[in-house]
Formats: C-alpha cells, sequence, structure tokens
C-alpha cells in the first residue's frame, strides 16, 4: 500500500464525472488500498477515487479512521437508490483544504455497490455516515459540497478558492 498525493479543487478530474469500473483487477484493487492509506494519513473519514486523480467510480469510507477494521467500506460504482430526509451539518473536504461549511443533505439513504471480490452490497445510512456517502458521491459526479451551498456563499467561497488556488472560472 502507498498512499498518494490529494489533488485540490480546480483540477480537471475533479470537476468531470467519473468513469464506471468494468474490472475489477489488480490495478483497481491496489488503487483501493492506495486510497484507503491516503484516507487515514490525511486523516479523512471518506475518499473517492477522481481525489487521488483517477476519474473511476471507487469510494472508501471508514468513519474510525482505521481504529476498528469492520468499518471500513470500499464500494465499486456506488448507485445512490433511496434518499430521505435532511440534515444540516459542518463538512469539509481533503479537496477544499481549510474550508468548512454547514452543508443540507439527506439524513437516510440507501445506497449500492460492489466490493473487491465483485459481491454486491446494499446498505442503509444514517447521520454521518449517509453524509459521507453523499460527499463521495457527490466527488464521482464531478461535484462538490460548495455546489450544495446558497448561490451567495458559492460566489463568495469561489472567490477564496480563486486566491488560494489561482483558478479563473467558477466550478
Ligand atoms: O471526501 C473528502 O474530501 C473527505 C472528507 C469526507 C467528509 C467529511 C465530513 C463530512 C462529509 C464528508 C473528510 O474526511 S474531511 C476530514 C474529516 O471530516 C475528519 C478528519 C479527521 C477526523 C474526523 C473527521
Ligand atoms: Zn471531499
Amino acid at each position: 500500500m502507498a498512499a498518494r498525493k490529494i489533488i485540490k479543487f480546480g483540477h480537471p478530474v475533479l470537476h468531470r464525472r467519473a468513469e464506471p469500473i468494468i474490472n475489477i483487477n489488480e490495478e483497481i484493487v491496489t488503487l483501493a488500498r492506495d486510497m484507503v492509506e491516503t484516507m487515514y494519513l490525511a486523516p479523512g473519514i471518506g475518499l473517492a477515487a477522481p481525489q487521488v486523480g483517477v476519474s473511476q467510480r471507487l469510494i472508501t469510507v471508514d468513519l474510525s479512521l482505521g481504529e476498528k477494521p469492520d468499518e471500513l467500506i470500499i464500494l465499486i460504482n456506488p448507485e445512490i437508490l433511496e434518499e430521505e430526509g435532511e440534515a444540516i451539518e459542518e463538512e469539509g473536504c481533503l479537496s477544499v483544504p481549510e474550508i468548512r461549511e454547514k452543508v443540507r443533505r439527506p439524513d437516510r439513504l440507501k445506497i449500492r455497490g460492489f466490493n473487491l471480490e465483485g459481491k454486491e452490497i446494499e446498505m442503509e445510512a444514517y447521520g454521518l455516515l449517509a453524509r459521507v456517502f453523499s460527499h463521495e458521491f457527490d466527488h464521482l459526479e464531478g461535484k462538490f459540497f460548495i455546489d450544495r451551498l446558497s448561490p451567495l456563499k458559492r460566489s463568495l467561497i469561489y472567490r477564496r478558492l480563486k486566491k488560494q488556488f489561482g483558478l479563473t472560472s467558477p466550478s
């Protein structure tokens, strides 16, 4: 396993829809393991493949930050089947450092995907776990948490990001 570099807002890979994984080969297994290492090192409680520069539909989530091996979730080609409720909580993003904002997201969701053995996994998530799945799924769609804020807040944050990363156009 090797930690990879987390790329930041403004990099084109983060702003496009990631490609479905067709074949769970050695490259995908290595990518998943490297993402877990990268997530723990950051530290973070979730990570999506585009954040390490790979435009593939793969996410990792672990609310325990590596403390409880049972809590690690690796999902290939995740799909959100159902969303319910609403919650507004503060969140951050490893690709948008130093910015934390209150974001409205579903409070419960049902998600389906495949594990590294190719077995179909379906699970329900509530609270923070639902939030992290939703956040990582957004990354696979080329979206950021700031896209869920009001237009005013979004443009204020964009101005800050422009200063920080020298961007020339909104996401
Ligand atoms: O995808 C990412 O950018 C990772 C992000 C996931 C996330 C966090 C909170 C709400 C929604 C999605 C992070 O992990 S940011 C870091 C973080 O939240 C954290 C870090 C150390 C301990 C506890 C939390
Ligand atoms: Zn993020």
